[in-house]
This record gives C-alpha cells, sequence and structure tokens, in this order.
C-alpha cells in the first residue's frame, strides 16, 4: 500500500520536473534566440550593403518543439474554442482565392546589372540566363491562402514556434513594446515581439481579420516551402524570380521601367517620408497592402517588388558567373536564403532594394513581419487557374 502512495508521489514529481523542464527550455530558448539574432534592419545602409531583415540562426531545443507542437494554432481551433464553427461552409462561401497562376515562357533574359546600387549584395555582374517555361503565382501568398493551407494541415509555423518575431518599433503598441527588453544594436527599429507571428502580425494584441487579403508575414524559407509542397507547387528560383518580376523588359530598374512614380503614380509599396522615424505612407499604405493592390506588371504579376519581400528556394552568394546559364538554381549549400523585392518597409535611403536586381538573404528560419513569399511550379497545379493559359 505504501509502495502505491510513494509512486503515485514520485509519478507527481516526475510530472512537475517535465512541466518545469519544458517551461525554462522554452523561456531560455526565447532568450537565446533574442540575444543571438542579429537583425541588420530592413535597411542596412547602402554603403556598408548591410541585410534587410534578421539574418541570425535560431537555436531550438527538443522540449519546446514537443511543448509547442501539441498546440493547435488553426483558426478553425480558435473559432471552435470560441463556439464558432471555424473552416464551415459559411467561411468559404466568402473565401476569395488568390492562387491563380501566369504561364511563363521560357526564354533568355538578362539577369543581374552591371550597374549595382549595393555592391555587396552581388547584384552584378549583368549576364545571360535562359530559362524552360514555368507558371508563377500572380500574387503573393495571402493570409486567406494560408489560413486554408493550416487549417487543412494544422501546421505551425516557425515563429509560432520560437515564440517570437521581428516587428518595426512604429508598429507595436505602447503596452508591446514596454515588454520588450532586447533590441538589435545594428537597427534598434527591429523588435523581437513575444507572440508576433502570421496571425499577429505586431504581436498578440493584433490580427489580421481585416488582413486577410494581404500577404502572409512573419514566414520562414522553410515554411514557405512547406506551403509551396502543400499547394502542388515549388519555390522559385532566383532566377526564376528575376525574370518574371521583370515582366519582359529589358535592364530596367523597376518593373514598369525607371521612373520610381511614373507620372506622378504610385505602382509600388514601399516607404515615403523619414526612415524609420516618419512614414507618410503617400502610396496608400504604412504597412502591408492587398496583395491585388497596385498595377500588374507585363507578366500580368502583382507586387513583385515592395510589400513584402519573397523568399526564392537559392542558397544566397555574391558570386555570380557571367557565363550562359541555363536554369540555374544557385549554390548546392549555404547558410542563407536569397529573398527578392524589397518591402513597405523599404526607403531610398537606407534600403534601396526595391528594384528587379536587387537582392538579399537571411537564415531558411528567419521570420519578421516584412517577409512573405509566392510559389513557382512546372505543372499548372489541379484546380489552380492560370490567368493567361
Ligand atoms: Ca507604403
Ligand atoms: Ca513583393
Amino acid at each position: 500500500m505504501k509502495l502505491q502512495v510513494n509512486e503515485k508521489r514520485l509519478a507527481k514529481l516526475f510530472l512537475f520536473l517535465a512541466i518545469f523542464v519544458v517551461l525554462v527550455c522554452a523561456d531560455t530558448d526565447s532568450e537565446v534566440c533574442s540575444n543571438s539574432k542579429v537583425c541588420d534592419s530592413q535597411a542596412g545602409d547602402l554603403e556598408s550593403g548591410k541585410d534587410c531583415g534578421c539574418s541570425a540562426s535560431r537555436q531550438k531545443n527538443e522540449g519546446e518543439d514537443k511543448a509547442i507542437n501539441s498546440k493547435k494554432y488553426s483558426a478553425g481551433f480558435d473559432a471552435e474554442n470560441q463556439g464558432g464553427q471555424g473552416n464551415d461552409q459559411s467561411a468559404k462561401d466568402t473565401f476569395v482565392r488568390t492562387n491563380q497562376m501566369a504561364f511563363l515562357e521560357g526564354g533568355q533574359f538578362t539577369m543581374g546589372t552591371d550597374e549595382p546600387v549595393i555592391y555587396a549584395d552581388g547584384e552584378s555582374p549583368a549576364r545571360i540566363v535562359s530559362l524552360s517555361s514555368f507558371y508563377f503565382d500572380v500574387y503573393e501568398t495571402s493570409n486567406t491562402e494560408f489560413e486554408l493551407f493550416v487549417n487543412t494541415t494544422g501546421y505551425v509555423t516557425e515563429a509560432e514556434r520560437f515564440g517570437d518575431s521581428f516587428v518595426l518599433e512604429g508598429r507595436i503598441s505602447e503596452e508591446v513594446k514596454n515588454d520588450i527588453t532586447q533590441a538589435v544594436a545594428a537597427a534598434p527599429w527591429w523588435l523581437p515581439v513575444k507572440g508576433a507571428d502570421w496571425r499577429h502580425p505586431e504581436g498578440l494584441d493584433t490580427d489580421i481579420k481585416d488582413r486577410m487579403d494581404h500577404p502572409v508575414v512573419h514566414i520562414s524559407w522553410n515554411d514557405a516551402d512547406e506551403f509551396c509542397q502543400w499547394a502542388g507547387k515549388r519555390l522559385p528560383t532566383e532566377a526564376e524570380w528575376e525574370y518574371a518580376a521583370r515582366g519582359g523588359l529589358k535592364g530596367r530598374l523597376h518593373p514598369w521601367g525607371n521612373k520610381e512614380l511614373p507620372k506622378g503614380e504610385h505602382r509600388m509599396n514601399i516607404w515615403q517620408g523619414d526612415f524609420p522615424v516618419t512614414n507618410t505612407a503617400e502610396d496608400g499604405y504604412e504597412g502591408t497592402c492587398p496583395v491585388t493592390a497596385f498595377q500588374p506588371n507585363g507578366y500580368g504579376l502583382y507586387n513583385t517588388i515592395g510589400n513584402v519581400w519573397e523568399w526564392t528556394s537559392d542558397w544566397w552568394t555574391t558570386r555570380h558567373s557571367s557565363e550562359l546559364q541555363e536554369n540555374p538554381k544557385g549554390p548546392e549549400t549555404g547558410t542563407d536564403k536569397v529573398k527578392k523585392g524589397g518591402s513597405y518597409m523599404c526607403h531610398k535611403s537606407y534600403c534601396y532594394r526595391y528594384r528587379c536586381a536587387a537582392r538579399s538573404q537571411n537564415t531558411a528560419d528567419s521570420s519578421a513581419a516584412n517577409l512573405g513569399f509566392r510559389c513557382a511550379a512546372d505543372e499548372l497545379p489541379v484546380g489552380v487557374e492560370c490567368t493567361n493559359c
């Protein structure tokens, strides 16, 4: 009898210890993560050619993974627990798909530039690249599309697993800001916000209810890769992304030409004002904009440049051959992945990367409030509409 009591006590003790270890690990990881991440800025400055996002590696542990994976994050789960019906028919009725793809005929194009603005980024040399035909998402992946993925698969993003992600200081509430003790020396406007993830873009006191048609953010390369596979697609190579963004024009800065404001008209969502203090939002948007906003380029593609950075499948290198290349896929391995297009946080004075040839990089597990993606495909996936076939 006594032995049974002791066994019960022992079991309770083990349970207590297990919970304690998980809690400590999760907290430790959060601190380790925040301390080790070096966020070079959205930005960086032009002379040093610093990165435009958060580029340090994450560190995680088994205990945290187990604790987090036992949770569910889908909107359906939330709705269910709040008495709603989650991913039910009424939700489907208002569901506007933006998963359309455009067919891009293969061919040769000039990738990069011989007039690099940020030399350290490896924008040069201009080189001839030959590509096979492929399909390319017309829009950046929206919150609606990502929610469908999460509701279907129960996928948990890396930002959710780590428990924090990076947000621009000016977009965080005072309450959340007061909670933050960490900052990034090289880019003090980036703050690691606990609970910031795709469903809470500026922290736990924010949501995406009014932003379902905006690009999903706080998405790591690994998250994006998982989504594209689920959708029957894949991430585009850097060459495919740049070919698509150029929209058939040769050697232009932007998808529509060289002028930032052709005829005084805004063609992309970037930063107007004094970065990072004042955002006048003259283009109509202080943060992200709907993936359908602004005019498409010559290939019918929206917001390649600006709005959010977009992951590509290539590992990062700044050395490129000037020889003709066929379907280049970047280096075989590396530490960072290439992202393209710049974001709503890009300003000429800090991050003149809203150009077709511009590029930047992050580790595959990094996430931030201005980092999203879109997919490509070799064949049109079943059920996906082609806009120009
Ligand atoms: Ca803007
Ligand atoms: Ca974009």
